[in-house]
């Protein structure tokens, strides 16, 4: 794992943490190495890892998670390898996480306090901080263990805090108040960036999303000249990136990398993500890249769909990108993915392979979408017609009367534009009845075969 500049914490000492999982019949569980993507948080956390503990039980034990002999064990191992914290891959319940903490003697945080912490110390942009800060504040209400005393610049004055209220009560009130307040900024941004996406070109938004790690920088910059910061470590992207890729095919589409994803993102950090996601959201199609030579690939595209059905995406187009090819154990890894989703592209984006049949499918993809439409204006529109003529593809044209009749094929976009800009749309008989119908190819060869 690479030096990583963004830190600034180098002075600080790294904190020693031991990683915990419990494997329940229910869970993706990695025979190999069951808990390396913890590890991956861990250290992407900055934490060093002094320790590991495994268990595997049929269910939970309620107030500890683990059985009480796995607890005394993980309390020695903490005191011996003077662990700072232990580091959870299950979610706990506040009661777990407190009757942990308190029989082990240590700091205890679950999977999703520590993927919070991760985007707290990687949100770079106001918008991404509100969230990561929201996020955490609506994780944490349940858990209110400490003092906020970070939050009372927000107090709104004297009188807030009435005689004989406990301490607790008064920290639940500033963070509900804490909440209401980043939520209104929240909104005031999404809004802004829900115009500004909407109103953006007509080329269309083609979206990569995935699981962390998967690769979806590195193809951007494989495709386009982007630039973006890629590396072996978790949530390396946390802000939508947009830049113009030229296809093969020489059109021009805006391709965005977007936040990973990963299971079991902690639902706040969904839900206030949305904005961050709006670009995917209100893209054309979705590129899913997946992590190919991960033996957890399959889990991995389940969890993304689960977070993309969240985001209300799970209708969207999406193609699926098979990455990371050159660095497969065993070809059968990548054939057996294949033969369970045929609609797939194989790609290295590190060696730049499968770049040329990515465009195909895509641009195939992005063609699927296209309408057959016709479309009725006043001949006079010199304005339409010619914004059809650089937007619409296969674009015909008939005058009747002072009526012009544009048969042309358009994506939905298009479509809204040209009614903004004075154009009807013909359905069935209407469309027929207006025009005088086109040449048909084929049939006039069939004809000339008879
Ligand atoms: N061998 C190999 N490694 C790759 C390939 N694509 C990406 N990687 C590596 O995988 C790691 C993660 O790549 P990123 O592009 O940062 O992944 P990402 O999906 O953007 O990750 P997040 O932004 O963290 O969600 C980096 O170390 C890349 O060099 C590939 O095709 N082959
Ligand atoms: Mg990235």
């Amino acid at each position: 794992m690479g030096f990583d500049q963004t830190r600034t914490d180098m002075s600080v000492k790294q904190e020693h943490a031991l990683l915990v999982g419990v494997c329940l019949p229910d869970r993706p569980w990695n025979e190999s190495d069951p808990l390396g993507e913890l590890r991956g948080l861990a250290e992407t956390a900055g934490a060093v890892v002094v320790g590991e503990l495994t268990q595997r039980r049929h269910q939970i034990q309620l107030g500890t998670y683990l059985g009480s002999g796995k607890v005394r064990e993980l309390a020695e191992m903490a005191e011996a390898k003077e662990a700072d914290v232990i580091l959870f891959d299950n979610e706990l319940t506040p009661s777990q996480g407190k009757t942990l903490e308190a029989e082990t003697k240590c700091k205890v945080l679950d999977r999703s306090e520590l993927i919070l912490d991760i985007f707290a110390t990687r949100a770079r942009t106001a918008e991404s901080r509100l969230q990561v800060e929201l996020a955490q504040l609506e994780y944490s209400l349940p858990r209110l263990k400490r003092m906020w005393t970070h939050l009372s610049r927000v107090k709104a004055g004297i009188g807030v805090r009435g005689p004989g209220e406990t301490q607790l009560e008064e920290d639940r009130r500033l963070v509900n108040h804490r909440i209401r307040d980043l939520k209104d900024k929240l909104r005031v941004v999404q809004g802004r960036k829900v115009r500004e996406v909407a109103s953006r070109s007509t080329e269309p938004t083609v979206s990569l999303v995935g699981y962390t790690n998967a690769g979806k920088s590195t193809l951007m910059n494989a495709l386009t000249d982007a630039g973006v910061l890629s590396e072996n470590k978790l949530f390396s992207t946390l802000d939508t990136r947009t830049r113009q890729w030229r296809m093969h095919d020489g059109r021009n589409i805006l391709l965005s990398d977007t936040v990973g994803f990963i299971r079991d993102l902690p639902h706040h950090l969904v839900a206030s993500f949305k904005s961050t996601l709006e670009e995917a959201r209100q893209s054309r199609l979705l590129l899913h890249v997946v992590d190919a030579s991960n033996p957890l690939a399959e889990e991995q595209i389940r969890a993304v769909e689960s977070v993309l059905a969240e985001l209300d995406c799970s209708e969207k187009p999406t193609l699926l990108v098979f990455n990371k090819v050159d660095q497969l154990p065993d070809i059968s890894f990548l054939q057996a993915l294949q033969s369970k989703h045929p609609y797939s592209v194989a790609v290295s984006a590190f060696k730049k392979l499968g770049v040329a049949e990515l465009n195909q499918a895509v641009a195939a993809r992005l063609d699927a979408d296209l309408f057959h439409v016709h479309l009725e204006a006043e001949a006079s529109n010199g304005k339409l017609l010619a914004w059809l003529k650089h937007h619409a593809r296969e674009v015909t044209e008939q005058y009747k009367d002072d009526k012009v009749i544009v048969t042309c094929q358009v994506d939905e976009e298009v479509l809204g534009q040209a009614a903004r800009l004075g154009a009807t749309r013909l359905h069935g008989d209407d469309a027929i009845l207006n025009m005088n119908p086109l040449p048909d190819i084929g049939a006039l060869e069939e004809l000339g075969n008879s």
